[in-house]
C-alpha cells in the first residue's frame, strides 16, 4: 500500500511517472543487490519532487524582468537568456564581431555571449516557441541612426526531425516590409545541411545560415559588411530586402521572441 501510495504521490505531483517506473525497473532487474522497493520508491520521489521544486524557481520568460537571467521551460535544464522589456533576444548583433557562417551542430546549440553578439540556437528557440504560442519582433538599424521594424505575431520553429522549419509566422505589421513571409514553411540551412528549396547550396552562396527559399529575402545570419555593399560580393550582406534592398547590410539587427499571452 505503501509504494501505492507514493507511485499516486508522484503522479498527483504531476512528475513523470514513466520515467520514474522505468528507472525503478531497470535498477531492480540489472542491480546486482536488489535494494528494498521501498527505498527505491522514497528515492525517486525525492529526486522528481526535487527537480520540480527546481523548476518552479525559474521563470519560463521575460515578462517580469530585463536583463540576464535564468528561464526554465518543462522538461529541461535552466538556461540563461538576455531580456529586454518583456522581449526575449534570440538574436544580437550590432558590431561585426561575431562569425555567423558556422554549421549545423552550431546552429542548433547556439554561439556568441548573451553579453555580446549571440544568436540564441534552434534547439532552443523550437523549445521556447513550442512551449507555448509567440509572437517575434525584428529590429533593424542602418548606419545612418534610421531603426525599423516587423512584428509577426505567430512564431513557430519546429524540431530537429523537421530541419527546424519555420512552421507558423502570423500576420505582419510593421514599417520595415514583410521580407520574411517568404520563408514561411522553408527548413533551416547551413552550409553542410541543405535544406533549402534551390537546386544549388544557398547557405555557401550566400555565405550564411536561414531558413531559405531560393534563396531570401531577408537574411539576419549574413555576413556583416557595413552598409552598401558591391552586388559583385553576391547577396551575402545582413539583409531585409524590403528596407533597403539586398545590397545594404545593417548596422545592427535584433530578434526577440514573447508569448502572445503577454500581451
Ligand atoms: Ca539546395
Amino acid at each position: 500500500m505503501r509504494i501505492i501510495w507514493l507511485i499516486f504521490a508522484i503522479a498527483f505531483t504531476k512528475i513523470d511517472l514513466d520515467i520514474a517506473i522505468d528507472e525503478i525497473w531497470i535498477n531492480h532487474v540489472e542491480g546486482s543487490q536488489k535494494n528494498d522497493l521501498n527505498q527505491e520508491v522514497y528515492y525517486m520521489v525525492e529526486k522528481y519532487i526535487n527537480r520540480n521544486n527546481k523548476a518552479e524557481r525559474y521563470p519560463s520568460d521575460c515578462s517580469t524582468t530585463n536583463g540576464i537571467h535564468t528561464i526554465q521551460l518543462v522538461g529541461r535544464e535552466p538556461f540563461d537568456v538576455l531580456c529586454n522589456s518583456t522581449w526575449m533576444v534570440i538574436l544580437n548583433r550590432f558590431d561585426g564581431q561575431l562569425n555567423f557562417y558556422r554549421d549545423w551542430q552550431t546552429y542548433k546549440d547556439g554561439f556568441g555571449n548573451l553579453s555580446s553578439e549571440f544568436f540564441i540556437g534552434l534547439d532552443k528557440l523550437h523549445a521556447i516557441t513550442a512551449s507555448q504560442d509567440h509572437e517575434i519582433y525584428i529590429r533593424l538599424e542602418d548606419f545612418d541612426g534610421s531603426t525599423t521594424y516587423a512584428l509577426y505575431d505567430d512564431f513557430l520553429v519546429g524540431n530537429e526531425a523537421d530541419f527546424y522549419a519555420m512552421e507558423k509566422l502570423g500576420n505582419y505589421t510593421g514599417d520595415a516590409g514583410d521580407s520574411l513571409s517568404y520563408h514561411l514553411n522553408m527548413k533551416f540551412s547551413t552550409y553542410d545541411n541543405d535544406n533549402d528549396g534551390y537546386s544549388g547550396n544557398c547557405a555557401i552562396e550566400r555565405m550564411g545560415a536561414w531558413w531559405y527559399n531560393w534563396c531570401n529575402n531577408s537574411h539576419l545570419f549574413g555576413m556583416y559588411l557595413r552598409g552598401n555593399y558591391t552586388p559583385e560580393i553576391g547577396v551575402r550582406g545582413i539583409t531585409w530586402w524590403d528596407w533597403r534592398g539586398p545590397y545594404y547590410s545593417y548596422k545592427k539587427v535584433q530578434m526577440f521572441v514573447r508569448p502572445k499571452t503577454f500581451v
